[in-house]
């Protein structure tokens, strides 16, 4: 009988450590680094902004998550490091946040849900998003150089590398968005991709 017992026992405990593995797995890896305006906008080269998406069916909280480039450490859920203001830690399943570098004018028709310090080189840089467990989810490895977007020489310029299916692409039409000055941003900052 005891014996029977502690079996049960084992059993429900291994079940119930392997679905805590799924539930984390599941979490860490469905949020993503979407959209990375490297170059800014025609506006400012200075006014570059950064896209996550949480692709899971589960809301996020960004508390101890970080967002990791060369010396920057940007947090996502506290204002130290290169944090400047958080705005909204929280991203719901299917839904975006907005980065926005220096003030929340980068983009000026989309409120920015964090504001950053520091900036992103336009020769490249490798980008790692970090969960609270220290799991690197997501990199980008451009330290050869931006697989996409554009910097003032590009057709168009000041364009967004924007993730779609997988792949990184320039984001080549002009979307519904606006820089500090009016002008149209090529691409879909805090939108969905298109
Ligand atoms: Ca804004
Ligand atoms: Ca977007």
């Amino acid at each position: 009988m005891i014996i029977r017992r502690i079996k049960i026992f084992f059993v429900v405990a291994v079940l119930a450590l392997s679905l805590t593995a799924v539930v984390q797995a599941s979490d860490g890896d469905s949020l993503v680094i979407s959209e990375v305006a490297w170059a800014g906008t025609k506006a400012s080269w200075a006014d570059e902004w950064i896209e996550l998406r949480n692709l899971g069916g589960e809301g996020v909280d960004l508390t101890g998550w970080t967002l990791v480039w060369d010396d920057v450490v940007v947090h996502l859920g506290s204002e130290e490091g290169n944090t400047v203001q958080v705005i909204n830690e929280f991203v719901p399943p299917g839904g975006v946040i907005l980065l926005e570098r220096t003030d929340d004018e980068a983009v000026s028709t989309v409120n920015a849900d964090l504001i950053f310090k520091g900036s992103i080189p336009n020769t490249g840089t490798k980008l790692q998003l970090v969960d609270p467990s220290g799991k690197m989810v997501h990199v980008v490895n451009a330290l050869d150089g931006w697989p996409a977007g554009a910097a003032s020489n590009g057709e168009p310029s000041y364009a967004s590398m924007e993730l779609v299916d997988g792949r990184w692409v320039t984001s080549d039409q002009p979307g519904r968005e606006k820089d500090k000055d009016g002008g149209k941003i090529y691409g879909t900052p805090g939108g969905p991709v298109g």
